[in-house]
């Protein structure tokens, strides 16, 4: 961002201070006439005076930054007005009473617009991305979520593919036309025009309505599209038979683009993806990249109901689309693939990466009061915490509460740009449940925590929860929230006596009694993780390992594994327990997926917020040595079964999850054989006919400190492969020894395919330089330095990235002074520099506090 709007002192934005705009934006009309240095944007649009607000006599205020005026009219009359850095005010004294045409031309550059927002070019072609407010860099507008409106759109260009969103209108050599009927915010506006190639497919909705697919590509890749198409026909099917929703236009299209700043965008009937959530071959992409693609697609998809049909009031509403939409996609992966795993990889994403935010300075409540940059919220607080609230609420009023809760919203706010309230008020309405209470969790930031006592007299077993609910920036004191706590228990000899049941914990503490029991029981508590909460429990080591070998509850016997091998780490176990348990558990008939998430221990970063939960200061290198210590271990006592669990898969490959718990069970097997066998681990690597065996060997020789043959072979063999290179660089600099990952990281950004403008390739180096916890959080300070250099460069020119990487600082507080220092340094030099963008400036100050 070049514009003085970037530079500008910040001002924050208040939910408090909404009001509806005065005007109705009746019709848009856009003309584009690409080029790359000099695009025109003609805008014609229908207003009139919004009479619900009164509007009428007031200014009109539009968006618009970096855009050049050519002309402005009103009614076909000229206007001399003079933009200011953020828009354009058209004074009430100008504007006609009633309905009245405002037209605009304007001149931007999108070859050298290298923020991935607004109009740009990635490899040859034009793409957009709009959401929250990259609009306002197409044309002047209000780029605001509550102004709907239906858009006419025409594309004037030499590209052999023109699109846009809603159905296709007439087209001509040289020319497009897009007509979307459903009336839209501006953030779902799209427009792609390329050199592509369409992978096709159809299909009819319930109601018989033939809808065109077509995934886009640039020539080349149309044979890696398959697996997308597949995804997007599967969540077409799922929304109609899970939630009854069906599609609503002629096409839907979705288009791969190199330089991206995130996953996906749910653009109105042009999604526009980054290509490593649509490509993908066996050779090419990993078990983990089918997941993802098959989740993102769905996400978009879901999106049309959940975000398009109906949108948010103002962008502080967020996760009103966002968790809503996230609790779908993980409901349909369950579906897909297994519940019971797709549980436990949520509930990993969710310590590492919403725990971290709301643990630390840049916490802030699943709906925000304020904020300075919105992109700074695209969260996983938002994204992942407002999921779970979902999660919570359908524990709580039941599935057949939930589902008629769902109807109701979909009937009264479809075509509505809609609030946290009102989306409580159709709970509250379809259930009769007072949400009075519940909605304590969209406002109040941090992980609270559920404390369990227990107690067994008289026949009579009692658990008494108590919740504490921490401080975190700007809210010192909490009141207590409403927590479905899933409860079962279980008899000595390991059958389940009571089945899970839902204890709401609602005050600060409370007892519950289970009456009628022969013997004292083991309780299993928090089945299912049914609230993101930290659960503090005294438990001995051999009731964790009872949980592990006899819990009917799969994420539960996953989560008992998981805190031993957490108190074994943190030196508060002895290993035998959790050892033996693992052992059994894989000799044991289980999905093999569900064994190698068992297998996997906890990450450096989980095991830093554990201690420092506790008050203690975690040092990472001592993290490391007895992570790697407890690795051998398991790895010696499994010795006699790791050649089975690490046994080639037989038959043709396919990307279903049950091949993939297989490859995942037999990596994590050649990684304990790796422990004393390198040999049969390079064997594998030789002979991997599939990316996840083939990148997932050489990750297990480079943790052992080898590899660097097939670290060179690998270069030579897929230099001309962007997605794949992204791999190699991301897993040098995640593995290197702490040591040496600063300067692993340095020789990574000099190689010459480090193109540090494409945002997938600056993740995968200093994204995997700030994952390698011991490495980046070197005693030198080194690891530190090198991403503040390198969020300084890339700030300027990407702000939305640069900002979102600032959060590897957002832990700087956990660790010791010399590392607090060094790290407050690089924050405080960041802050300091002169012309730093609002979205990392407002980072860097948060984190500092
Ligand atoms: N809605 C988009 C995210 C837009 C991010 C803007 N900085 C993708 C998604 O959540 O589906
Ligand atoms: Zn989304």
């Amino acid at each position: 961002m070049t514009d003085a709007a970037a530079t500008a002192a910040p001002i924050p934005v208040y939910l408090r201070d909404y009001e509806p705009f005065p005007f109705v934006v009746r019709g848009v009309e856009l003309t584009f006439r690409l080029a790359p240095k000099a695009t025109r944007v003609i805008s014609r649009l229908t207003l009139a005076p919004d009479r619900v607000v009164q509007g009428g006599g007031v200014d009109l205020r539009l968006d618009g930054e970096g855009l050049r005026l050519i002309s402005l009219r009103i009614n076909g009359n000229a206007l001399a007005l003079t933009p200011d850095p953020t828009g354009l005010t058209i004074p009430a004294t100008l504007i006609p009473p009633g309905e009245f045409v405002l037209e605009t031309e304007v001149e931007i550059a999108p070859e050298e617009n290298l923020s991935c927002e607004g109009l740009y070019m990635s490899g040859g072609m034009y793409c957009t991305q709009c959401e929250a407010q990259g609009f306002r860099h197409i044309t002047f507008y209000p780029d605001r979520p509550d102004v709907m409106a239906p858009f006419r759109v025409r594309i004037e260009s030499d590209m052999p593919v023109l699109l846009s969103n809603g159905n296709p209108g007439a087209q001509g050599l040289g020319w497009a036309e897009w007509n979307d009927p459903w009336p839209k915010p501006a953030y779902l506006f799209a427009l792609v025009a390329g050199d592509l190639q369409a992978h096709r497919s159809a299909f009819t909705t319930a109601s018989g309505r033939a809808v065109d697919l077509a995934v886009w590509v640039r020539p080349g890749d149309e044979g890696r599209c398959a697996y997308a198409m597949d995804s997007l026909i599967r969540s077409m099917r799922w929304d109609e038979e899970v939630y009854g929703r069906e599609y609503d236009l002629d096409v839907f299209n979705i288009v791969a683009v190199d330089d991206f700043n995130m996953g996906a965008m749910e653009n109105k009937g042009l999604n526009i993806f980054n290509s490593k959530l649509v490509l993908a071959s066996p050779e090419t992409a990993t078990d983990d990249d089918y997941g993802r693609i098959e989740a993102v697609i769905a996400h978009e998809y879901f999106h049309n109901w959940t975000g398009n049909r109906i949108t948010c009031r103002d962008w502080f509403q967020l996760c009103l689309k966002e968790g809503l939409t996230v609790f779908r996609d993980h409901q349909f992966t369950g579906d897909m693939r297994s519940h019971a795993v797709k549980r436990i990889e949520d509930v990993m994403a969710l310590r590492a990466r919403q725990f971290r935010e709301d643990q630390g300075p840049l916490a802030h409540p699943v709906r925000p009061e304020s904020f300075i940059e919105i992109n700074n919220f695209y969260t996983s607080t938002v994204y992942e915490k407002g999921a779970e609230v979902i999660g919570m609420l359908k524990l709580l009023v039941g599935d057949a509460g939930y589902a008629k809760a769902l109807d109701l919203y979909f009937t009264r706010h479809d075509g509505d740009a809609a609030t946290i309230e009102d989306w409580l008020q159709v709970f509250q309405d379809a259930t009769g449940r007072d949400l009075t209470q519940f909605k304590l969790w969209y406002s109040q930031a941090g992980t609270p925590r559920v404390t369990v006592a227990e107690d067994w007299a008289d026949g009579v077993f009692t658990l008494t929860l108590s919740q504490e609910n921490p401080p975190t920036p700007g809210q010192p004191d909490k009141a207590p929230k409403v927590i479905p706590v899933a409860v079962g228990l279980l008899n000595p000899n390991g059958d389940e006596v009571r089945p899970t049941q839902v204890l709401e914990l609602t005050t600060a503490r409370q007892s519950f009694r289970f009456e009628g029991l022969a013997a004292r029981p083991v309780a299993s508590v928090l089945r299912g993780f049914s609230a993101p909460v930290v659960l503090e429990r005294a438990v001995a080591a051999e009731e964790r390992a009872f949980l592990l070998a006899h819990d009917t509850d799969a994420f539960n016997r996953w989560e008992a594994g998981r805190m031993l091998a957490r108190e074994v780490l943190e030196g508060r176990a002895e290993a035998g327990l959790w050892v033996q348990g693992m052992v059994r558990l894989m000799q044991g008939d289980h999905d093999p997926a569900f064994k190698a998430l068992a297998l996997r221990l906890p990450s450096d970063d989980e095991m830093a917020a554990t201690l420092a939960g506790r008050g203690l200061v975690p040092d990472p290198d001592v993290i490391r040595t007895r992570r790697r210590a407890l690795h051998l271990a398991l790895a010696e006592a499994l010795r006699a079964d790791l050649p089975g669990l690490a046994a080639p898969l037989r038959g043709q490959f396919a990307p279903s999850a049950a091949q993939a718990g297989l490859r995942a069970l037999r990596l994590a097997a050649l990684g304990l054989l790796g422990r004393f066998d390198l040999g049969a681990v390079q064997a594998a690597h030789l002979s991997a006919d599939n990316m996840t065996e083939e990148i997932g060997t050489l990750a297990i020789l480079l943790e052992n400190g080898a590899g660097a043959e097939e670290v060179a072979a690998f270069e030579a063999k897929w230099q001309g492969d962007r997605l794949v290179m992204d791999k190699w660089f991301a897993l040098q600099a995640g593995l290197a020894a702490p040591d040496q990952t600063a300067a692993v990281v340095e020789s990574l950004t000099a190689h010459p395919l480090f193109d540090w403008k494409n945002p997938n390739r600056f993740r995968a180096v200093l994204g995997a330089l700030s994952g390698n916890h011991a490495g980046f959080h070197h005693a030198s300070g080194a690891g530190y330095r090198l991403l503040a250099d390198w969020l300084l460069r890339l700030d300027p020119m990407n702000p939305q990235t640069a900002a979102r990487m600032s959060t590897a600082f957002e832990t700087w507080g956990r660790y010791d002074t010399g590392r607090r220092a060094l790290a407050r340094a690089q924050l405080e030099r960041i802050a300091a520099t002169a012309g730093l963008s609002r979205d990392l400036g407002e980072m860097v100050g948060r984190m500092m506090g």
